[in-house]
């Protein structure tokens, strides 16, 4: 049997891409709000166009979403019909303090969770808890410029503690940071960065990316303290980059590529940041702003597990004159890969090759929490969606885990699919680009009855989970 017998199989969402219900429950705004869909929505995300409240002329995908705010109950029974054993959702902060900087939490927002969690429990779903999922508090923007601001340590403190006494014995796996490293690319969706013209984006970006480190591990040692049992894990939006060619200068490149990414990890995982990053650091004249005991909380309070995002690996070149795709990360394309509709390549064994690279460095257990096919459905009278194209990424996907597991000997948790429900895309802002085993009426306008339907993949996902993976 590859995998271990309390295997963590379930699905993965984010509150702002599937709760809506923005302004209720006293739910303040944050900046996931405020991403449009549409043409502006990647100058939006990556911080170089400033949108801090609702314009005119815009659609808000997050405000509605699906409305998992009113169908959770529904939601998650769908979930428990499937077998689930882990279901990984994150908190949106704004719910528990709608400004960020209150002394006091929102009951509301704190209860709305708490139902949520013993939701889960009546089906014996375990809750993974991404603290945060791409969200900041739109008032810590204005008034702080998002992690940029050490005060955001303080901040992040605050709401950590709320959560942890409060679900102790309901939740014991947390995630400190979705994709920690997007805050380098789409910097205000990752981190609330709004860049300002002519600043110095390397000291900015490293700047918060202190912050957000240090904070992950504070997270870490308040979690320890309050509850022995509760395991907290770094997130990392991995897939291992490859060289183009072998050509040395390729595979240097490669090299640097991923150090960009397991930077996080390394300081996350290991305590300490390695010497590659202070001599990058050196010679762009940043000087790392730690102050007090950051090093040493850093040091002592690294992660009990490592959790990832895979959805394609990476390629570069050397050569400026070989073209790159412009996805959140730039890639050149694979000649050996196939493509989704959205351009995301398919690389099964690449994603055996991401574990085995992240297990060889880390030696610690291994989480995949995110990893799915983004596709066009295409429904019948009733709703149903015959999908055996995203039964066939998943399958491939799922066998090139277990070899990983079966046959090269990494330690790994779980897996959960992204987006077991159709939500909305972070990248795009769309409905239609839908990973679920559940369909979900809803177009990218906006219009639908918002109607749950399973798919023929809903069938299939229930045995592979009720085999523990022997029935692909
Ligand atoms: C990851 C994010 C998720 C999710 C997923 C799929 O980067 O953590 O929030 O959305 O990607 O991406 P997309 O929705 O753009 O297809």
């Amino acid at each position: 049997m590859p995998f271990r017998k309390d295997f963590l199989w379930g699905g993965a969402t984010a509150a702002n891409q599937c709760e809506g219900a923005y302004n209720e429950g006293g739910r303040g705004l944050a900046n996931v709000d405020v991403i449009p869909h549409g043409a502006q929505r990647w100058e939006i995300v990556a911080g170089n166009r400033k949108m801090l409240d609702f314009e005119e002329g815009y659609y808000y995908p997050a405000k509605q979403a699906i409305d998992m705010y009113h169908h959770y109950k529904e939601d998650i029974a769908l979930f428990g019909e499937m077998g689930f054993k882990v279901y990984r959702l994150s908190i949106a902060w704004t719910r528990i303090f709608p400004k960020g900087d209150e002394e006091e939490p929102n009951e509301a927002g704190l209860q709305f969770y708490e139902d949520l969690f013993r939701e889960c429990h009546k089906y014996g779903i375990e809750p993974l808890v991404t603290i945060t999922h791409f969200d900041c508090p739109i008032h810590l923007i204005k008034e702080y410029g998002g992690w940029r601001n050490r005060k955001m340590i303080e901040f992040y403190k605050k709401l950590v503690t709320v959560l942890f006494n409060r679900y102790k014995g309901l939740v014991k796996y947390w995630l400190t940071f979705n994709e920690i490293n997007v805050l380098l690319h789409g910097s205000f969706m990752g981190a609330g960065i709004c860049f300002e013209p002519n600043e110095d984006r390397y000291q900015v970006l490293y700047t918060a990316a202190h912050h957000e480190l240090v904070a992950s591990a504070w997270a870490t040692k308040i979690a320890h303290e309050i509850d022995p049992e509760n395991k907290v894990g770094c997130m990392l939006n991995a897939g291992t980059f490859y060289p183009y060619t072998c050509n040395p200068k390729d595979v240097f490149k490669a090299q640097n590529k991923n150090r960009e990414n397991y930077f996080f990890v390394d300081v996350q995982s290991r305590g300490y940041y390695p010497n590659y990053a202070l001599k990058e650091f050196e010679r762009n004249n940043f000087e790392l702003p730690a102050k007090e005991d950051d090093l040493e909380i850093l040091r002592n309070h690294t992660v009990d597990f490592i959790s990832f995002s895979y959805y394609s690996t990476k390629t570069v070149s050397a050569d400026p004159s070989v073209e790159s795709m412009n996805n959140l990360m730039k890639s050149v394309p694979n000649p050996h890969l196939k493509s989704s509709e959205w351009g995301w390549q398919i690389d099964p064994l690449g994603l055996r090759i991401t574990l085995n690279e992240l297990y060889d460095r880390y030696q610690k257990p291994l989480f995949i929490v995110e990893n799915g096919l983004g596709a066009k459905d295409h429904p019948d009278e009733n709703g149903y969606v015959e999908d055996d194209y995203r039964i066939a990424y998943l399958r491939e996907h799922i066998q090139a885990m277990k070899d990983a597991v079966e046959l090269d000997g990494v330690d790994l948790m779980g897996y959960t699919v992204w987006g077991p429900i159709d939500l909305v895309s972070a990248s795009t802002g769309e409905m239609s680009k839908r990973y679920g085993f559940i369909y979900v009426d809803r177009d990218d306008a906006g219009n639908g009855t918002l109607k749950r339907t399973k798919k023929k993949s809903f069938g299939w996902y229930k045995k592979v989970i009720q085999s523990n993976g022997e029935i692909l």
